[in-house]
């Protein structure tokens, strides 16, 4: 029997109330105990309005809402105590509640409980925390796509189709004198096959998705001394944050800032720019600036227009493939070189909104920012969960060549079952203790 756990469900601080939430076996009897009316017997999934009461002293003026197992959050009988907000009042609850028999919860348990007694699946209970954190309108949508199951839905449907196609496929194996069996063709299988293929390309695009609404876009802006970093850092932020100056080699470390674009961050990096240098800070300053390239989804080379570009310039464009960079030709405001055809680049100036324009249009455009709200995005949370996605991609590609050299159907259907148990493991029961316990550490507390 799973012990009676609470924890304060709401942040602490002021605030007009504050939920206590107890769940488990004895929750209705343990606040019982303090509450001014007997739990036990009033209605199930009601909400009662009372005092609680401790040592003959008036605590707080409650609602308390009952909710049985297993129609609860967790499936046990649950019981929330909705207090007056403040951390006196609250706490003090907690306390009583501990005093009276309740074990406080580890962060996630609730949650824990939740999954362990089938409300939710893995991807579900992941999805409920990062809804908690969610930063922008994108990442709640997408999180609660998740909690409702968007990809479980999705996977058990292909899921049916190939238990369909395997089970006639056995069928025409062993009995091949059925006739009002279908017979399945080499045609048949490659629709089925490339309509998989279609299925685990497009789950994959939704996680590029997923992770850039979750960790937003790391920008970093790169360039030559004074061609205008920190100037464009600042005009994005829309806030001097940056020190600008003509002295070549002013920013020395990384300054870092974000920006909200169509409901995305985008993490900006200011650096120091890149050019030889024997002084020692500054070295740094461009070692640093390296290792930010390194790590950034989206790297701006920031050029001065009205210097053209230079072989340093040329270096680093080289050095950067050109599906993660923007050119942005800086300062068009004077008078200066022309443009390069060789490559596509946006020109603009850091001197107003109207300068940076056509830069957060290009970000938009490469990263589709302007669909991601619009898309009814799948989730795939982790890295586990991507992987076996890609692998069944491997597997339908695998067969759908075989298929092309005129292999055996059952030869086919030995991959069209391991993609059917891959994914039975993606939306199954089966993980180890130890993934389980990492996954609800990261939990916040009464959730
Ligand atoms: N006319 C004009 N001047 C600009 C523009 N952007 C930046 N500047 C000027 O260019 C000079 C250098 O700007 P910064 O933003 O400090 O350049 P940086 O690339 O950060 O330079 P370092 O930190 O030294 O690497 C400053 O005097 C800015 O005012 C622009 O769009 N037009
Ligand atoms: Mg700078």
């Amino acid at each position: 029997m799973n012990d009676t756990i609470c924890a304060i469900c709401t942040s602490l601080g002021t605030g007009a109330i504050s939920i206590i939430r107890v769940s488990g076996e004895e929750s209705l009897s343990i606040v019982s105990k303090i509450f001014s009316k007997d739990l036990t017997k009033l209605a199930d999934h009601t909400i009662n309005y009372g005092f609680i009461k401790y040592e003959s002293e008036i605590i707080d003026e409650v609602l308390v809402a009952i909710m049985k197992g297993p129609k609860s959050y967790t499936c046990e009988d649950v019981v929330e105590i909705n207090c007056h907000g403040g951390i006196a009042t609250t706490n003090k609850i907690l306390e009583i509640l501990l005093a009276e028999g309740c074990r406080l919860a580890t962060p996630g348990e609730f949650t824990k409980r939740a999954y362990l007694n089938g409300r939710l699946n893995l991807s579900q209970a992941q999805a409920v925390n990062d809804l908690l954190t969610a930063k922008s309108d994108a990442a709640r949508k997408v999180f609660i796509n998740g909690l409702q199951g968007v990809l479980t839905k999705k996977i058990r449907e292909i899921r049916q189709v190939l238990v369909d196609l395997i089970s006639n496929i056995e069928v025409n194996i062993d009995f091949p004198e059925y006739e009002d069996n279908l017979v399945i063709t080499n045609e048949i299988l490659e629709k089925h096959l490339n309509s998989l293929k279609e299925d685990f390309t497009s789950l994959l695009e939704d996680a590029k998705t997923t992770n850039l609404v979750k960790e937003g876009i790391n920008v970093c802006l790169v360039g030559k001394p004074n061609s205008g970093k920190s100037s464009l850092l600042n005009a994005l932020l829309n806030e001097e944050k940056a020190i600008v100056s003509n002295i070549e080699g002013t920013t020395r470390d990384i300054v870092e800032g974000t920006i909200n674009l169509n409901g995305i961050s985008l993490n900006l990096i200011d650096t120091a720019g890149i050019r030889e240098t024997e002084n020692e800070i500054e070295k740094i300053g461009v070692e640093k600036s390296k290792k930010a390239i390194d790590m950034a989804d989206l790297i701006i080379i920031v050029i001065d227009k009205s210097k053209g570009i230079t072989s340093e310039d040329q270096e680093l464009i080289d050095n950067v493939p050109e599906e993660k960079r923007i050119i942005f030709m800086n300062k068009d405001d004077l008078e200066g070189a022309s443009i390069p055809s060789d490559y596509k680049v946006i020109t603009g100036n850091t001197q107003n909104i109207e300068g940076i324009r056509g830069l957060k249009q290009e970000i938009i455009n490469m990263f589709n920012l302007d669909q991601i709200n619009s898309k009814d995005v799948t989730y795939l949370n982790n890295i586990n969960q991507i992987n076996v996605i890609k692998k069944c991609l491997d597997l339908t590609l695998n067969a759908l060549t075989n298929l092309k050299n005129n292999a055996f159907v059952d030869m086919i259907e030995i991959d069209i079952r391991t993609i059917w148990e891959l994914l039975g493991e993606l939306i199954g029961e089966q993980y180890d203790e130890e993934l389980l316990d990492n996954l609800f550490k990261n939990f916040c507390l009464g959730k």
